[in-house]
C-alpha cells in the first residue's frame, strides 16, 4: 500500500536535490526509532562550485540540516548526537512546546556534553514553518552552520505545485574563504549590531539557480538564520503573496516595493506564481543594504509551461488553534527597558541583585541590560499565572534594533509608540527598533520557564536575555 507518507519519502529520494522538500519525515508512531540529528564538523560548498569547501559544523553533515516534517498534532522524536567538541542543545524555534523539550541549557535541561545524546520528543500543536538550532553558545554554533527547517503540515494546505525551502544565512568568511574564526567573540560585534556577515547563502548555496516551470505555483518556506543581520528579499517582478509569518497564518497580502524584511529567527510563507515565460531568468534580490545582491535565481524551463494562467485557488490558511485574543483589561503588565551597547551610555548593571560597574561588565562582555540587569538572572522577569494575559512593554533605549524572541508562545503587538495596533499577526519574534516602544500581548497558556531574548545571538550572549515563568 502506498500511503501519502510513503509517497512523500519516495519523492524526496527521487528528487534528491538540496532544493526540494522534504529530505526526511518524522515518525508519528511511538514505537518507531528516533531520527538521529548528529551535530558534527564537516564541509559545505557554501561559497560556490569554484571555491574550496567551507569547514562548518552541521547536522547530518549538511547545511542547512535535514528538513524535519510532521503533521499538526504529530509527535516529533529526534535523538541529538553531539559530535562537537563542546556542549550543545537543540531549540525548536516557534514551537509551543513542552517546556522540558525547549532546549535551553540551565533553564530547561543540562547542555548535552560531547559524545553524549539527548532525546527530544514533543507534539507540534500548530501547523507552519519553524526551525531548529542550538541554544548553547548559539552565537558560534549557529554561525558555523547548525540549523534546519521544521515544517508542520496543515490538514488542508493550499494548492501549490511545489514547496521550496528558502533558508537564508549571512556568513562571515575570511580571505581564505573559510568561516572567520578569529572574530568569534569580538567585543565590537557584541556591543554593536552583532556578527554581520559578508557572504549570503540560500539553502547553503551561493545564488542557487532554482529550476521552475512556467505557470508553476510555489510555496516558499523562508527563514532568516543569520546571527544578526535583518535581511530583506525583493521578488519583483514576480507576484509574491505572504500567507504566514513565524508559522502563523495571516490575511494574505501581496509584497510591494522593498520586498519582505525578516529579522533573525523570523519566518515567512510566500506563494509565488511563476509567469508562463519559457526561458525567463527571475532573480530574488537581497535588498537590506544599499547594494542589492542576488540571493537566488529562478530559471523558467524552456519547454511547455505547466499552465498558461496562474491558478486562482484560495491561499488563505486555516488559523491554528491559538487561544483567543489576549484580554488586555486584566493583563499583567511587564516592563522591559532595553539599555546598553555602544552609544548606549550604560554605567552599571546588576547580576542577581549585585551592582557591577561598566568596566567590570566590559571585562565579562556583558554590555546590554534589561531593566538594569545584565544576562541571565536567577529570578524570572515575571511569574505569570497560567491562562492570564501578559503584556510586555518593550522600551528600546539603545542605538540598535533587537529581534525579541519569546519561547513557548506566540504573541501579538498591541501597541507601538503609544498607538494601539489592531489585528497584528501572531509572532514569536518581533523587531523593536531604536527609540521604539512596543507592547506585545500573549496568553500565558504554556506552563514552564520560558526564555525571552534578543535573537541577535551576540546580544543574547552579551546580556539581552531574561525569562518568564508560567505557573
Ligand atoms: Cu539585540
Amino acid at each position: 500500500m502506498i500511503s501519502r507518507r510513503n509517497f512523500l519519502s519516495v519523492s524526496a529520494a527521487t528528487f534528491g536535490a538540496a532544493l526540494t522538500l522534504p529530505p526526511f519525515r518524522l515518525n508519528a508512531d511511538e514505537s518507531k526509532p528516533y531520527q538521529i540529528l548528529a551535530a558534527k564538523p564537516g564541509t559545505a560548498p557554501l561559497a560556490g562550485a569554484n571555491a574550496p569547501p567551507v569547514k562548518v559544523w552541521a547536522y547530518q553533515g549538511q547545511v542547512p540540516g535535514p528538513v524535519i516534517r510532521a503533521r499538526r498534532g504529530e509527535k516529533i522524536r529526534v535523538r541529538l548526537n553531539n559530535g562537537l567538541a563542546q556542549p550543545t542543545t537543540i531549540h525548536w524555534h516557534g514551537i509551543r512546546i513542552d517546556n522540558a523539550m525547549d532546549g535551553v541549557p540551565g533553564l530547561t535541561q543540562d547542555a548535552v556534553q560531547p559524545g553524549k545524546t539527548f532525546d527530544y520528543s514533543f507534539t507540534v500543536p500548530d501547523a507552519g514553518t519553524y526551525w531548529y538550532h542550538p541554544h548553547h553558545l548559539s552565537w558560534e554554533q549557529v554561525a558555523r552552520g547548525l540549523y534546519g527547517l521544521l515544517i508542520v503540515e496543515e490538514e488542508t494546505p493550499p494548492m501549490v505545485d511545489r514547496e521550496l525551502p528558502f533558508v537564508a544565512d549571512d556568513w562571515r568568511l575570511n580571505k581564505a574563504g573559510q568561516i572567520d574564526d578569529a572574530s568569534f567573540g569580538n567585543l565590537g560585534d557584541w556591543s554593536h549590531g552583532g556578527r554581520m556577515g559578508n557572504w549570503l547563502t540560500v539553502n547553503g548555496l551561493t545564488d542557487p539557480e532554482i529550476p521552475v516551470r512556467g505557470g508553476e505555483r510555489i510555496r516558499l518556506r523562508m527563514v532568516n538564520t543569520a546571527n544578526a543581520r535583518v535581511l530583506a528579499f525583493d521578488f519583483a517582478p514576480l507576484t509574491a503573496q505572504v500567507i504566514a509569518l513565524d508559522g502563523q497564518p495571516v490575511s494574505p497580502w501581496t509584497l510591494g516595493a522593498g520586498g519582505l524584511r525578516l529579522a533573525p529567527g523570523q519566518r515567512a510563507d510566500i506563494i509565488l506564481d511563476i509567469p508562463a515565460e519559457p526561458g525567463a531568468i527571475l532573480p530574488i534580490q537581497e535588498v537590506s543594504t544599499r547594494n542589492p545582491i542576488k540571493a537566488a535565481t529562478f530559471k523558467v524551463a524552456a519547454g511547455q509551461p505547466l499552465r498558461a494562467i496562474s491558478p486562482n485557488d484560495p491561499i488563505v490558511l486555516a488559523p491554528n488553534r491559538l487561544l483567543a485574543a489576549p484580554t488586555l483589561d486584566s493583563a499583567q503588565l511587564i516592563e522591559l527597558l532595553m539599555e546598553g551597547g555602544a552609544m548606549g551610555g550604560l554605567r552599571q548593571g546588576s547580576i542577581d541583585g549585585a551592582m557591577v560597574s561598566i568596566e567590570e561588565l566590559v571585562q565579562k562582555k556583558l554590555v546590554w541590560a534589561f531593566n538594569g540587569a545584565v544576562g541571565m538572572q536567577k529570578k524570572p522577569l515575571a511569574t505569570i499565572p497560567r491562562g492570564r494575559t501578559a503584556v510586555i512593554n518593550m522600551v528600546n533605549r539603545t542605538a540598535f534594533p533587537h529581534a525579541m524572541h519569546l519561547h513557548g508562545h506566540h504573541f501579538r503587538v498591541v501597541e507601538r509608540n503609544g498607538k494601539t495596533v489592531h489585528g497584528a499577526p501572531w509572532r514569536d519574534t518581533e523587531l523593536a527598533n531604536p527609540d521604539e516602544r512596543v507592547r506585545i500581548a500573549f496568553v500565558a497558556d504554556n506552563p514552564g520557564k520560558w526564555l525571552f531574548h534578543c535573537h541577535t545571538l551576540e546580544h543574547t550572549a552579551a546580556g539581552m536575555v531574561t525569562w518568564v515563568e508560567v505557573v
